[in-house]
């Protein structure tokens, strides 16, 4: 479609394009005949076809060979990286044009919703790994323009690990389980990940990412998103403006303590994918604001960092974020294989007003996900696999290949031609047609990296010095853990080292956790002819602290924190609860958007107090506080004496404390408290009216109770509550 003609496209017909072009390749079987691929009809699909009824299956049962070979072939290769993936189709709406920035259609036409879909991954682990492992998390945006395809192909952390792509292959292959043994699954808590991060001083600055709580987000719906690489505007006037891309969810961006992600991953591996189901099927959409960080071309210098290295961020207080449009993830897909598995990305899918940049790590990129797809995909035609097609006509001199699915009609498939009127024609940049930018180039060809990425430590540094209390110790611990698991000790202390260049506090925190000593001077790396991996005798004199000592936009704690729309409350209860004080709750929650379910010793319903059965959501055998943000236990005689009786209900109130959640009781149910461990460790006498401590709340007044509830639980954590009171989360 030319672009002229884009605008007079109603909005309705553009709305819906992605999901109207998926329409018919979607089957229902409801209500229709059992066939073979064939669409011959099937009388019996229970019993093969054999000599007597005792007898030897025959080779003639094409009935049963069909549906054996289909099956043989079910799989494909999982990714060799963010295997494990959940997707969701959404749309992008743009705030309002930015013609100076762009020519980029989608990005012109505030009217215009551009269909997305969206597939959120975690790294290391295998597709059926658990979601809530130590990781990165991929965070790749299909948009699925006027002009093609436009793939933002990013992760919720905005630096990566290394510089230069060449060496992704060996990053990947020192997280993976090791090769002799497989072990361990999506965890990068072991000999060969840190082997590798000790020797790559450019890493610095990601781990710290890595260690912080981003690493083990609350939910997708609660993650940043970042493009990382440095990218490129082009409007039509052809000038160029450096682009930082960054996603921000309208919800914040939220956590889970560590030792409940690892419990998570024991009682709902598929937590995140559940969350994000669940939520958009509820009608919880969830909500991201795009935004960018906008450079233009003449203060490329301008910082004390490189913009083409990865492993750095362009501080929000150098250069703000400016929101430019909103998606909102509304459909869930229709089938995980054909939608969320066999989904291409491509970071080399860009739009005529968006461009790449020299950054080394992208350039590689480039190559990778193309070829990929072509043994996971099964040959070069995975464009046409439905989710992958542009909605916008695409033709071209392609042909043939494995699974060719259009049928091109004509006999010329090459140009110039003159048998077949010279189409499909070239387009001119005017009317749409990719030219890229016209980048200055004059250098020599060598192997080597510009001495403007040698500066690894100032943003680890400027990271961790932004950090609350509370996300520094979460660090500290993190760092304790995964080098904990290490077992080579040369390995741990070259770690330390290397943590010494970064903040010396924190070498020292993590030496005195592995019964080790901040070295004198940092171990240089064994291999000593690689130039990239930088000499550590270099390191002091490049130590410079940077413009920006702190960044506010660092922390999760200055994150979103007014909505409880979709957190999960526990309604702790039992035959003979106080119908108002549980209903009362309940209602606030719902309200305010929250989800409140009832939890009981068995499960099935509860008689209240005032005779009604209230229906119980699980029972304390199949929930768990981990997979819940806040819990309230009403009053009522009978069911106070039976959930103070009920380990399990104790237990449940231990762990929501010790993770840092909102608690709170009716008055009526002090006695529940009373019997946790925490209860004594409270700092005020509770009395008829009491909040105890911030996120713990003890009252009479059951609409006083709620409104404070509510407030505790958009909150998300009390962290502090975990130093001075020792709670071990
Ligand atoms: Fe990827 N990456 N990557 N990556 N990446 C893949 O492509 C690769 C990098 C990211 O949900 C693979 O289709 C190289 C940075 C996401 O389907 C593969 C390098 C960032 C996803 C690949 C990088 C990412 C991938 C595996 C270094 C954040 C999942 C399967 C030069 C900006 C997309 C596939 C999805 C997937 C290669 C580095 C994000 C092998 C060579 C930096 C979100 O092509």
């Amino acid at each position: 479609m030319k672009k002229k003609e884009l605008k007079s496209v109603q909005i309705e017909q553009i709305t819906n394009e992605k999901v109207n072009a998926l329409r018919p390749h979607t089957a229902d079987a409801a209500g229709q005949e059992m066939t073979t691929d064939q669409g011959v009809k099937i009388n019996d699909d229970q019993n093969s076809l054999r000599s007597g009824d005792r007898g030897a299956t025959l080779l003639e049962d094409f009935i049963l060979r069909e549906k054996i070979m289909h099956f043989d072939h079910e799989r494909i290769p999982e990714r060799v990286v963010h295997a494990r993936g959940s997707g969701a189709h959404g749309v992008f709406k743009l705030y309002k044009p930015l013609p100076d920035l762009t020519k980029a259609g989608f990005l012109n036409d505030a009217l215009i919703e551009t269909p997305v879909f969206v597939r959120f991954s975690t790294v290391a682990g295998s597709r059926g790994s658990t979601d809530l492992a130590r990781d990165v998390r991929g965070f790749a945006v299909k948009f699925y323009t006027q002009e093609g395809n436009f793939d933002l192909v990013g992760n919720n952390m905005p630096v990566f690990f290394i510089q230069d792509a060449m060496k992704f292959p060996d990053l990947v292959h020192a997280v993976k389980p090791e090769p002799h043994n497989e072990i361990p699954q999506a965890a990068s808590a072991h000999d060969t990940f840190w082997d590798f991060i000790s020797l790559m001083p450019e890493s610095a600055h990601m781990i710290m990412w890595l260690m912080s709580d981003r690493a083990i987000p609350r939910s997708y719906r609660m993650m940043e998103g970042f493009g990382v690489h440095t990218f490129r505007f082009i409007n039509s006037k052809g000038e160029s403006n450096f682009i930082k891309f960054h996603w921000k969810p309208l919800l914040g961006v939220h956590s889970v303590a560590w030792d409940e992600a690892q419990n998570i991953s024991g009682k709902d591996p598929d937590f995140h994918r559940r969350d994000l189901w669940d939520a958009i099927e509820s009608g919880a959409f969830p909500e991201w604001e795009l935004g960018v960080q906008v450079i233009p071309e003449a203060d490329e210098f301008k910082f004390d960092f490189d913009l083409l290295d990865s492993t750095k961020i362009v501080p929000e207080e150098l250069v703000p974020v400016q929101p430019i449009g909103k998606m909102t993830l509304n459909r869930n897909p229709d089938n995980f294989f054909a939608e969320t598995e066999q989904v291409a990305f491509h970071i080399g899918n860009i739009v005529p007003g968006i461009d790449f940049t020299n950054d080394p790590l992208l350039q590689g990129r480039l190559f990778s996900y193309t070829d990929t797809q072509l043994i996971r995909l099964g040959g070069p035609n995975f464009h046409e696999i439905p989710i992958n097609r542009p909605i916008c006509p695409s033709h071209n001199n392609q042909r043939d290949g494995f699974m060719r699915q259009r049928i091109d009609k004509g006999r010329t498939s090459y140009g110039p031609n003159s048998l077949g009127n010279n189409d499909p024609i070239q387009v001119s940049e005017t009317d749409g047609g990719f030219k890229s930018y016209q980048e200055r180039i004059d250098a020599r060809k060598v192997r080597a990296r510009s001495e403007s990425f040698r500066d690894h430590f100032s943003q680890a540094r400027l990271f961790f010095r932004s950090q609350s209390e509370p996300e520094k110790n979460h660090i500290i611990d993190a760092f304790s853990f995964e080098l904990g698991k290490v077992k080579t000790v040369s390995v741990r202390q070259r770690m330390i080292g290397l943590l010494s260049l970064i903040d010396k506090g924190l070498a020292a925190e993590v030496a005195f956790a592995l019964g080790l000593q901040v070295p004198q001077e940092a171990e240089k790396p064994i291999n000593k002819s690689i130039p990239a991996d930088g000499d550590p005798s270099d390191y002091e004199s490049i130590q410079v602290e940077g413009k920006t000592k702190k960044s506010e936009a660092l922390s999760m704690k200055n994150t979103i924190k007014d909505t409880i729309k979709s957190r999960k409350v526990a309604i702790l209860a039992a035959d003979g609860v106080d119908a108002t004080s549980l209903k009362t709750i309940m209602e606030a929650v719902l309200v305010e958007g929250g989800i409140a379910h009832v939890i009981a010793p068995k499960l099935g319903q509860i008689k209240a107090s005032d005779k009604t059965n209230i229906s119980v959501e699980e029972s304390f055998l199949t929930a768990s506080s981990v997979l819940y943000d806040a819990v309230y236990v009403p009053g009522g005689k009978n069911s106070v004496a039976t959930l103070e009786a009920e380990a399990n209900a104790i237990h449940f109130l231990n762990e929501a404390f010790k993770h840092c959640k909102a608690i709170a009781a009716d008055l009526g149910a002090s006695q529940v408290l009373e019997a946790t461990y925490f209860f004594h460790k409270l700092p005020q006498e509770f009395s008829e009216k009491t909040v105890l401590e911030e996120g713990i709340v003890i009252e009479k007044d059951i609409k006083a109770l709620s409104k404070k509830f509510i407030k505790a639980i958009a909150q998300h954590r009390f962290w502090e509550r975990e130093k001075p009171r020792q709670v071990p989360a």
